[in-house]
């Protein structure tokens, strides 16, 4: 058994409490009216003062996304940060203000409030920050083909690339230990011990599952460049008319990361069949063609150090082990991190993850061969 750490137990969060939905069905949801008025009224501290449509967006697990035009039809994404995930919003701040001047070519045009920064903290304490939406963009929860797949290797491999020379310690972790697996596996044993709310034995199939693969934790990968870290497809954004990638979002976690960390969450979000909702487990597995996509697109956007090479594989596991701990951590202590719209979801989720890693344990060792063919053919 490990010692638990404080660093990484999920927090409590707001926005699960708020029940709102995960489902990419459910992207349009009306808000709540005391939401919307705070959403409005931080519209006008970004200088839209009477935004014409405003309503909740987006299927993100943590913050709470709205789509707004202003008066004048300019198209905006508003975002209010989750203060119980990102306690210390000012290092979002600090990495945007660092990544945006080192003027990325493909990333979203942030905007600022009227008092300059960007980020907002209304009267209440909470965090906001604006975007102009992409025009003619769209995203997605899995990649459907291998064209959408190369492209959005291609998307997130470009993303290091540009990041490649940007100093460490010019950035700040914005969550800790947020890639630390060994630290996330105290928390699951911790949480487990305690089963807080008596769902460990209903879990069971699921923690042995955990145990079985704990050895994972032993996986070292070099955090040695600015990464996304959070590399899921739905962070992509597509042209709405066609297979092209046109940027990456969701820039919160951008800090010293490890290149693997990156492929792999596209991997497990790109190349698996399913969308990690999935229940039903005979559906669940990695597309061989998508993976063989993705890591084409990838590595044609961005060169890789050997080192970095090696540790591609490794990098899928880990970062698929992780999800399916973390997500079953918040299940055992009550779904307080990742917004849920049923009972059990974290469960389901963790379940899902947990075979998706069966699936990609049992294929080491063609994801190897596959991934180095296509890095050399890129
Ligand atoms: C969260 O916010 P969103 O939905 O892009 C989470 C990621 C997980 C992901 C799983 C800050 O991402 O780490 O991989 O859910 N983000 C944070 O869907 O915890
Ligand atoms: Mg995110």
């Amino acid at each position: 058994m490990r010692t638990p750490s404080a660093n990484v137990q999920q927090s409590p969060s707001r926005t699960a409490a708020r029940g709102s939905s995960g489902s990419p069905d459910a992207a349009d949801r009306p808000a709540g009216a005391d939401q919307t008025d705070a959403a409005t009224r931080a519209a006008g501290a970004f200088g839209i003062a009477e935004p014409a449509r405003i309503h909740r967006y987006g299927s993100g697990n943590i913050n709470d996304s709205y789509r707004l035009s202003a008066p004048d039809g300019g198209d905006y994404l508003l975002q209010r940060i989750n203060r119980a995930v990102f306690v210390r919003p000012e290092c979002i701040a600090h990495n945007l203000e660092r990544l945006y001047e080192a003027k990325p070519h493909r990333l979203p045009e942030i905007l600022r409030a009227t008092e300059g920064r960007l980020l907002h903290r209304d009267a209440d304490g909470e965090f906001w920050r604006l975007y102009r939406f992409v025009p003619g963009s769209r995203n997605m929860d899995t990649a459907t083909t291998p064209e959408l797949a190369h492209e959005a290797g291609r998307a997130f491999g470009a993303f290091l690339n540009e990041t490649r020379r940007l100093p460490l310690d010019d950035f700040e972790d914005t969550v800790t230990g947020f890639h630390d697996l060994r630290a996330r596996l105290g928390a699951f044993e911790h949480a487990a011990g305690i089963d807080a709310h008596g769902r460990a034995r209903q879990a069971q199939d699921a923690c042995a599952a955990i145990e079985r693969f704990s050895d994972l934790g032993t996986i070292e990968l070099p955090r040695d460049r600015i990464a996304h870290n959070d590399c899921k497809i739905s962070n992509v954004l597509f042209d709405a008319d066609g297979p092209r990638a046109l940027c990456v979002v969701d820039l919160d976690t951008v800090m010293p990361g490890a290149a693997g960390f990156d492929f792999g969450d596209l991997i497990r979000s790109a190349a698996a069949r399913t969308d990690e909702n999935e229940t039903d487990a005979s559906r669940i597995g990695l597309d061989l063609a998508r993976v063989e996509a993705i890591a084409s697109g990838f590595c044609t956007a961005t060169a890789l150090t050997p080192v970095e090479m090696d540790t591609l594989v490794d990098g899928i596991l880990y970062v698929t082990f992780m999800l399916a701990v973390r997500f079953l951590t918040d299940h055992l202590e009550g779904d307080r991190y990742f917004r849920t719209t049923h009972v059990d979801h974290n469960l389901d989720r963790a379940r899902n993850q947990l075979a998706l890693l069966r699936d990609m344990d049992r294929q080491r060792l063609a994801l190897d061969r596959m991934i180095r063919t296509a890095a050399k053919d890129a």
